[in-house]
């Protein structure tokens, strides 16, 4: 299978840590949704990151539909998220915290990188930074040690480490060192863990120019 996206997409990279947590072999489709946007059209209408180019050619999009497929094909003893119950209420009530405070932090990011400096608002800015500021508040109280719940890794901890290593590239302001001891812990956690090691973030995916 192909994953289509580079790892300054905290979803990409989220669907490649998972892939390789699991074990699944995948090459890579490093289109860039700006600088490529025409090849990424042509395998997600959106324009968008990440896809899932599976063997047979059928294609997945969607960070959280892809990771379903990937926990269907590992089965409930190996998928990082109980098969039901208030456990994986948890995990998915937390997991969509997080990825919202990654959709804040990337609209923020646009917001000054598609804008000239007159035309960015302050006040979306200042709604979409108290935002992001809540949903990262109401995650470091959840917070165990180092994983969001129990002992072990879940797509909680994986979705919230892949927000926080998209911050500290594009929008250090949001994550300013000693805000979120919690949330940073868990984030070194994470980055130490083999399948982290192995998506990490290369230094020549960029964006484009604004
Ligand atoms: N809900 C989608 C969101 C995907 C998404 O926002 N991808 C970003 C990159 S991180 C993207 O492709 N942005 C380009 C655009 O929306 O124009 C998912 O979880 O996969």
């Amino acid at each position: 299978m192909i994953l289509v996206g580079q790892y300054d997409s905290p979803v990409t990279r989220r669907v490649a840590v998972t892939l390789h947590h699991y074990g699944i072999p995948f090459t890579r489709d490093t289109a860039s949704i700006f600088g490529d946007a025409a090849h990424v059209k042509a395998i997600n209408p959106l324009t968008r990151v990440p896809a899932l180019i599976l063997d047979d050619g059928e294609v997945l999009i969607d960070s959280a539909a892809i990771i379903d497929h990937l926990d269907e094909a590992v089965g409930p003893a190996r998928a990082l998220i109980p098969p039901t119950g208030y456990d994986r209420r948890q995990i998915l009530q937390a997991t969509a915290l997080a990825y919202g405070c990654f959709e804040k932090a990337g609209v923020l990011v646009y917001e000054r990188h598609f804008h000239p400096a007159p035309h960015v608002s302050p006040v979306w800015e200042a709604r979409c930074e108290g935002q992001l500021a809540a949903g990262l508040a109401a995650l470091e109280a959840r917070a165990g040690n180092p994983w969001l719940y129990g002992d072990a890794l879940t797509h909680a901890d994986v979705m919230i480490a892949c927000a926080i290593g998209y911050m500290n590239l594009r929008l250090q302001r949001a994550f300013p060192p000693g805000a979120y001891p919690r949330l940073t812990a868990l984030a070194t956690a994470c980055e130490a863990l083999p399948a982290f090691i192995a998506a990490r973030i290369s230094p020549d995916e960029t964006m484009p120019a604004a």
